[in-house]
């Protein structure tokens, strides 16, 4: 069979992005959040190279120093001889006067550009949501031979537990005298933190905060043999704290794997992502194939005759 030219474009674009060409990386990225014909088709064949990257997730209220914290964990891992990537994901005020994510890795970077990599993206498409662009382009960096990825979303909520399943690590940031604590109860904040950092730890309330945060954690149930979450005072803008939270972020890295947690989360987060594309295909195909009985099954609820569940079922029943 001939081979078209989306197919040896994307073999090619394959082959640069294991070779850890930058602008290939770029360029693959770009498809991947595009969600476009060329973008599935590199991420099928990316895939198989994946799974070697530690996934660490950052999240927390806005302004809550993410980016400066971000920028100084990236640039130690980078001293230390890592390969970094950092995406951030729907950055909420990359020109607000504060931390310009990557500006300081770009100057500092730039004669080893190849050690780190920065990319923000924007993820909440109509269909795709936080976990679908973000996930693909997140297996992209990992494909790319990063040993760390550095995940920054914005926001209490979805966003958060959607990002916490793609990491392997989440880092729940909190600042004193926020109200911070009121987030931290709602949302299953609690539930997927691996690591609490206290950011702005030089503003008052750090005690506050870390003593409420503890009493809150004791009143979830966790297993035994449960990782215990810790609790990291840092100062990103002088920087403090840093060593102490990658000597954390590697302690967890290793906890996971002596106790096969990894592996579980990563079967667990498969599975998710398996069934959350399933209904993306489903919706795909059969708006594609029914639209005649979509419209008449419209009609129907419009008449109150149906529902729109059993309309649904009924499509999917088709395929
Ligand atoms: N005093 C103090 N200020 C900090 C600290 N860390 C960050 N900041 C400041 O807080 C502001 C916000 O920092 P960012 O790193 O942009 O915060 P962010 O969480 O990424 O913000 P968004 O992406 O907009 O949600 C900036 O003015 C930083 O200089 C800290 O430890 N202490
Ligand atoms: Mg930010």
């Amino acid at each position: 069979m001939l081979m078209t030219s989306n197919d040896s474009r994307v073999k090619d674009l394959t082959k640069r992005v294991l070779a850890r060409d930058v602008r290939a990386i770029s360029r693959a990225l770009t498809l991947v959040e595009n969600a476009s014909e060329s973008g599935i088709l590199l991420h099928q064949s990316l895939y198989p190279h994946t799974g070697n990257a530690f996934i660490v997730g950052i999240t927390g209220s806005p302004g809550a120093g993410k980016s400066s914290l971000v920028n100084e964990l990236a640039l130690s891992l980078m001293r230390a001889g890592e390969r970094v990537a950092v995406l951030a994901v729907d950055p909420s005020s990359p020109y607000s006067g504060g931390a310009v994510l990557g500006d300081r890795i770009r100057m500092e970077a730039a004669v080893e550009s190849d050690k780190v990599y920065v990319r923000s993206m924007a993820s909440r498409g109509a269909l795709g949501g936080l976990s679908g662009a973000s996930a693909d382009a997140v297996d992209i960096l990992d494909a790319a031979g990063f040993s760390y990825i550095l995940v920054e979303t914005v926001g209490v909520g979805q966003g958060e537990v959607d990002i916490a399943r793609t990491a392997h690590c989440s880092v729940v940031v909190l600042v004193p005298g926020m109200g911070d604590e009121v987030q931290v109860m709602k949302a299953g904040i609690l539930e997927i933190a691996d690591v609490f950092v206290i950011n702005k730890s030089d503003r008052p309330g750090v005690h506050a905060l870390e003593r409420e945060l503890r009493i809150l954690m004791t009143l979830i149930t966790t297993a035994a043999d449960a990782w215990k979450v810790p609790i990291i005072r840092t100062i990103a803008t002088k920087p403090e704290g840093i060593k102490e939270l990658i000597d954390m972020l590697n302690e967890h890295r290793t906890w996971l794997k002596s106790t096969g947690k990894g592996e579980e989360k990563a079967k667990q987060y498969i599975r998710e992502r398996i069934l959350q594309l399933c209904t993306k295909e489903a919706a795909k195909l059969i708006s594609n194939r029914y639209a005649a009985e979509i419209d008449s099954g419209l009609a129907d609820c419009l008449n109150r005759k149906r529902d729109p569940r059993s309309v649904a079922i009924e499509l999917v029943g088709k395929l």
